[in-house]
């Protein structure tokens, strides 16, 4: 339907458990398909705990975080994973090929939708290069390829499993800015109809997203576009000028 992949955090405030202060606080917004949304903040300000809350690796203290206005507290964790993708700050490959990284469940995926999803992921050429192709091994963890090259697998992981939400945790810093700017440009077609959410760190990332939240020491401090921000967030400001 034309709702899916509405996500909406309301009021949430987080705290690890045992800890005591919350690293969240208050977090309100919506997301919604077409949408790009950027978060953007110093360490540990706590852009990877945010995007935590959505597919449940946690659960909010206070407030919910809702899926197509549904409360992911009361979905299915298989639910909230065919929809929701998460690319991980520290992107993880298992042993086995890379094909079956790729597919990670999504078994009825055709290799020309694989060879895609690399394409986007800007990682067709160095798996096209090895001799085995698709059929190359990944050591556990990953080691066998170097840290641009697990982004760019696990990117094309998540565009495999086609979700209705895409969360990208700081997925392009890997990259540098002219593959950055490639990838982008590419993920835009294949996101369109999509609702995207990055964690970025460098500016030129996220200056074409329709809403950039502002988050220091777990609050959205300011949020806006690219030029509105330049205009009235010194926090913002700070961040461009770093
Ligand atoms: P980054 O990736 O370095 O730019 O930082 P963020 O913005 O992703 O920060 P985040 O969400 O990883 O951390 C926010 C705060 O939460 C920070 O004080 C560290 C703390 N924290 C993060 N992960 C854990 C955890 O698993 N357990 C506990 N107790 N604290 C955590
Ligand atoms: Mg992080």
């Amino acid at each position: 339907g034309a709702l899916a992949g509405v996500v909406e955090y309301r009021n949430v405030t987080f705290a690890y458990p045992g800890a005591e202060s919350p690293v969240l606080s208050n977090i309100s917004f919506t997301a919604r398909p077409g949408q790009t949304i950027a978060i953007i903040g110093s360490t540990g300000a706590g852009k990877t705990s945010l995007l935590s809350l959505l597919p449940r690796l946690y659960d909010p203290a206070e407030g919910e975080v809702l899926l197509d206005g549904v409360p992911v507290s009361r979905m299915d964790r298989a639910d909230i994973t065919r929809r929701v993708a998460l690319v991980p700050q520290r992107p993880y490959l298992f042993s086995g090929t890379i094909e079956h990284n790729l597919r990670f469940g999504k078994t009825e995926a055709t290799d020309q939708e694989l060879w895609e999803a690399l394409q986007v992921a800007q990682g067709d050429e160095f798996v096209r290069a090895k001799k085995n192709g698709l059929g190359s091994r990944i050591s556990q963890g990953g080691t066998n390829v170097s840290g641009g090259q697990r982004q760019r697998l696990c990117i094309a992981r998540a565009l495999v499993s086609r979700p209705r939400v895409y969360l990208f945790d700081d997925s392009f810093s890997a990259l540098d800015v002219a593959t950055d700017a490639r990838l982008r440009t590419a993920l835009k077609g294949i996101t369109a109809d999509a609702t995207v959410i990055i964690v970025a760190q460098r500016i030129s990332t996220i200056t074409e997203a329709d809403q950039i939240l502002v988050l220091d020491n777990g609050r959205i401090v300011d949020r806006g576009t690219h030029q509105e921000l330049l205009e009235t967030s010194p926090t913002y400001q700070e961040i461009v000028e770093s």
